[in-house]
């Protein structure tokens, strides 16, 4: 039953991904805004795995967690339309969006840079002896900058309750790793840190679930490591050269799975969701042109 409402929760947050992407084909934003289709799965596990008081820092390509924990489209899309109803007040915009009512604390275009921050927020947490956990995200890049290594060593030093994601879709703008540097374990890594670590793969949604909650509980004794493969249907805000899937590509009109593998978290849901999955569906696919047309209205009140 719980998958069933986390496949649900799966493909709202595609659907609400494909509006913005839409929306974004029609030059609505005047910001960049990273697309993570592919990413749902992760985002909506480690949604219902976080507790009351967990924080969580995000990087560049947080829509799929920003949409998650929201669970609502308007305060996002208002936000990504800079607008003083938006999430972060039309300040924030997409690459520094915070939810603090949603415990996302802090996001960060620099890579890395939200690293060392869920280090201190999670050091916060042990000197105050609470019981939430800070998770953190990065990805198969931004692990190369040297504030990872550090991160790792300090929290797992300082037995801090913080669990470090590295989102794994093999890109690094339009580089692939064995193009651009040697492969890194990330198990045998965190390993010699003493580190314990996870891999997540497959966008099935009740392991993913568990993965989180046992990796939540297992950052109150120290840092936990988690490495989660997953294929980014989009590329970097907008045509990168070299990597073929532009997300202006991708079309809502196609239906809301992109491609029915198990790569594609939102064809993993509909398989969850068995029979319903086609009433479901359709019942989304109605609710995107009113959604379409509230971003008219709020990115043109006058018409
Ligand atoms: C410190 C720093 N160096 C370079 C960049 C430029 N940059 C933005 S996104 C990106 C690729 C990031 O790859 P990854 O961390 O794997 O995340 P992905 O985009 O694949 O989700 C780069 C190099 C940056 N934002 N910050
Ligand atoms: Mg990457």
């Amino acid at each position: 039953m719980r998958v069933r409402e986390l496949a649900r929760r799966v493909l709202r947050v595609r659907l609400w991904q494909h509006v913005v992407n839409e929306e974004m084909k029609r030059g609505r934003y005047r910001i960049p805004i990273h697309a993570a289709f592919g990413h749902e799965a992760l985002a909506v596990a480690l949604d219902e795995a976080m507790e009351e008081g967990d924080q969580l820092a995000l990087t560049h390509r947080n829509m799929a967690y920003q949409f998650a924990r929201a669970r609502a489209f308007e305060p996002v899309h208002r936000e990504y339309l800079l607008q003083p109803a938006g999430a972060g007040g039309g300040r924030l915009g997409s690459m520094n969006l915070t939810q603090p009512g949603r415990g996302i604390v802090y996001t960060s275009s620099i890579l890395g840079n939200n690293l060392p921050v869920a280090c201190g927020l999670a050091l916060a947490h042990k000197l105050r002896g609470t019981d939430a956990v800070v998770f953190a995200l990065t990805g198969d890049g931004a692990m190369e900058e040297g504030a990872f290594y550090e991160t790792l060593v300090f929290a797992r030093s300082h037995r801090l309750p913080l669990v470090v994601v590295v989102e794994n879709n093999d890109h690094s703008l339009a580089s692939r790793i064995a193009e651009r540097r040697s492969p890194i374990d990330l198990g045998k890594l965190a390993g010699a840190l003493d580190i314990p670590c996870r891999e997540l793969a497959g966008n099935e949604l009740g392991s993913y679930l568990d993965a989180f909650v046992q990796a939540r509980k297992q950052a109150a004794g120290g840092p936990v490591a988690m490495e989660a493969h997953v294929r980014t249907f989009c590329n970097h805000a907008g045509a990168t050269p070299g990597w073929a899937a532009d997300p202006r590509s991708l079309s809502l009109g196609a239906g809301l799975t992109i491609e029915p593998t198990s790569e594609d978290p939102a064809y993993g849901a509909s398989l969850a969701l068995g029979g319903e999955a086609a009433a479901f569906t359709e019942s989304l696919l109605k609710l995107a042109s009113g959604l379409s047309d509230a971003v008219e209205e709020a990115a043109c009140p006058s018409r």
